[in-house]
């Protein structure tokens, strides 16, 4: 009997803890991030609204042209590799070497975006989560350099 009692004061607590918990984590979710620009370079509210739309909210998207045109491209994860998405558009017809704005709409981490495929070459380290840059030829990579038609892939900075 006295078993019995404590494995129900046991689970009544393990339901308090779920409970204590889920409210927590209900307290804790976030507001979708405001875009902010992670330069000087504000974009129009137009623009800032086409890219919130285009962009799904936990994602990374990068557009052709400045100010969220043409695109998005998009990923969830980190992605290695941008060559391996087509985008009739781009100089060689898929992401790589094609970008010219983006936007962090992940909840939670930064993003960081490089001159080569697998993180390699120079870098833009990091693109804070709600962040956008609107026109990367007005940005510079870790060298010095432009990274305007030059994002060959990316990784989350948690
Ligand atoms: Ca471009």
């Amino acid at each position: 009997m006295k078993r019995i009692a404590r494995c129900l004061v046991t689970a009544a607590g393990a339901t308090l803890l779920a409970l204590t918990t889920s409210v927590s984590v209900a307290q804790a979710a976030p507001s979708p991030p405001a875009a902010t620009s992670a330069d000087q370079h504000e974009a129009s509210p137009e623009a800032l609204l086409r890219a919130r739309s285009d962009c799904p909210l936990e994602w990374f998207c990068v557009w052709n042209l400045a100010n969220f045109i043409d695109g998005p491209g998009k990923w969830k994860d980190l992605e290695a590799d941008y060559w391996q998405y087509d985008h009739p558009s781009c100089p060689w017809e898929v992401w790589g070497d094609c970008a010219s704005s983006v936007y962090n709409h992940g909840r939670n981490c930064a993003v960081t975006f490089y001159n080569e495929t697998e993180g390699g070459g120079a870098y833009y380290w990091a693109l804070p989560k709600g962040s956008y840059l609107a026109n990367l030829a007005q940005d510079t990579w870790s060298d010095g350099t432009s990274p305007d038609n030059k994002i060959e892939s990316h990784a989350w900075i948690c």
